[in-house]
């Protein structure tokens, strides 16, 4: 089985500043030249960005450590050393980066932060050579400062998939089929159970002012949060969704009981998911007997939206649509917020505070440490080498 790489554990370390040097000039017909020891380099900093096209965390777990260069050392005739090279860790949007000691956030990406770059650990600074001490009572001064060490941090990185939309059912029903015909992905789809094995993330273009970005997630079955079939932990994918799509294969022996022991797994991982906006799609009407189904369904849940549709035939999915963009700008009323926009950041609030997505780390107050920490855009940043 593909093994999905949302959560990993790595150490990162700065680099050390170089050493100044301790020289003196020793020139033909210049006596007492004087000291000309130079400063040792930077040492390379810790450096997260944020990669779209990046997916999963495996790229993490095979490496384990990052260490940026050490700086050089100053040498004489009053060079400096070279700057140590910064180390780069590229993570995927919806990655969290948290201590591993005391569980604080230390960087965290969304969706829209491609290329974003966040400075985590500084290196140290470079010592200053013999030069910088000359003074008129210590002409040849013959000590120079070392370079500042480095820092390392254990960290754990999580991968928590940004969606606005997440989709839920039995292994079968079609979800990934719904993802192949509404987005740009291309999601594998067989007519048996657990095709899907690693969350996939689809973009439904409404028009150039909104896009959806819709998740499918592995089939759940019944006992799915003991463990049954591929578990429940990647309900943790679409918590931060700000509705739920559940889909039912209406072709199903089970189909009329489906969308109850869903919602029953949900809520055993976390009750704020269960509780989200949320629409029942009755999959597979083309099948015979498939639109009675349907029909006892919607009866069966009078007030829930119940949308008869098959993908196969294609019937009822111009609703469908107009459903699911309805439901990725619905604000919760509980909530009083007043634009879609904010309604997301509140779902997001709300549910990594309080849901096991959250690996019960409810967010901290800031250290000291992380206060003076900053993203920047890639312009800030500067590479060495690229100085001057
Ligand atoms: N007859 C019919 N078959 C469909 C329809 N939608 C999907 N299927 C078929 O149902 C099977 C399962 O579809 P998938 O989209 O892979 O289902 P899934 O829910 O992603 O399944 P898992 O990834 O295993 O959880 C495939 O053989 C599809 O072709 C439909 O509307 N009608
Ligand atoms: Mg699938």
């Amino acid at each position: 089985m593909i093994q999905f790489a949302d959560e990993a554990r790595i150490e990162v370390s700065s680099g050390k500043g170089g050493n100044g040097c301790i020289a003196f000039r020793r020139e033909k017909y210049i006596p007492l030249g004087g000291p000309s020891g130079g400063d040792g380099g930077r040492g390379g900093d810790v450096i997260f960005c944020c990669k779209r096209n990046l997916r999963t965390l495996a790229h993490l777990r095979y490496k384990g450590k990052y260490k940026a260069r050490n700086g050089g050392d100053g040498e004489g005739r009053n060079r400096y050393g070279k700057d140590g090279e910064d180390v780069i860790i590229p993570l995927p949007p919806g990655t969290i980066v948290r201590d591993w000691e005391t569980d604080e956030i230390v960087c965290e990406f969304t969706t829209e932060a491609d290329n974003e770059q966040f400075v985590f650990l500084t290196g140290g600074k470079g010592g200053w050579g013999n030069m910088h001490f000359k003074s008129s009572t210590n002409q040849a001064p013959k000590y120079a400062h070392q370079g500042k060490p480095g820092e390392t941090r254990m960290l754990r990185v999580e991968l928590s998939i940004m969606a606005d939309i997440g989709l839920v059912g039995f292994p079968n029903a079609g979800k990934s089929s719904l993802l192949d015909y509404f987005t740009n992905a291309r999601p594998k789809i067989a007519p048996y159970p657990f095709t899907t094995k690693i969350p996939n993330l689809g973009v439904l273009r409404v028009d150039d002012e909104q896009d959806i970005i819709i998740a499918d997630i592995p089939g759940i079955i019944e006992g799915a949060s003991e463990g049954a079939g591929l578990g429940i932990r990647f309900l943790k994918h679409i918590s931060r969704t700000v509705g739920l799509v559940f889909i039912i294969d209406c072709s199903d022996p089970d189909a009329l009981n489906a969308y109850e022991k869903l919602n029953a797994e949900l809520a055993s991982f976390s009750e704020e998911l269960a509780k989200k906006p949320h629409i029942i799609l009755c999959n597979k009407i083309d099948v015979e007997g498939a639109s009675d189904v349907a029909a006892e369904i919607a009866a069966k849940y009078p007030d829930e939206k119940v949308i008869p549709m098959s993908v196969f035939s294609r019937e009822g999915l111009q609703r469908v649509r107009n459903e699911i963009i309805e439901l990725a700008n619905r604000l919760p009323e509980a909530q009083g917020a007043d634009t879609a926009e904010a309604a997301r950041a509140t779902a997001i609030a709300g549910v990594t505070a309080t849901g096991p997505a959250a690996d019960a780390a409810p967010k901290k107050e800031v250290s000291a440490f992380m206060k003076d920490r900053a993203y920047c855009s890639d312009e800030d940043t500067q590479y060495p080498g690229s100085e001057g």
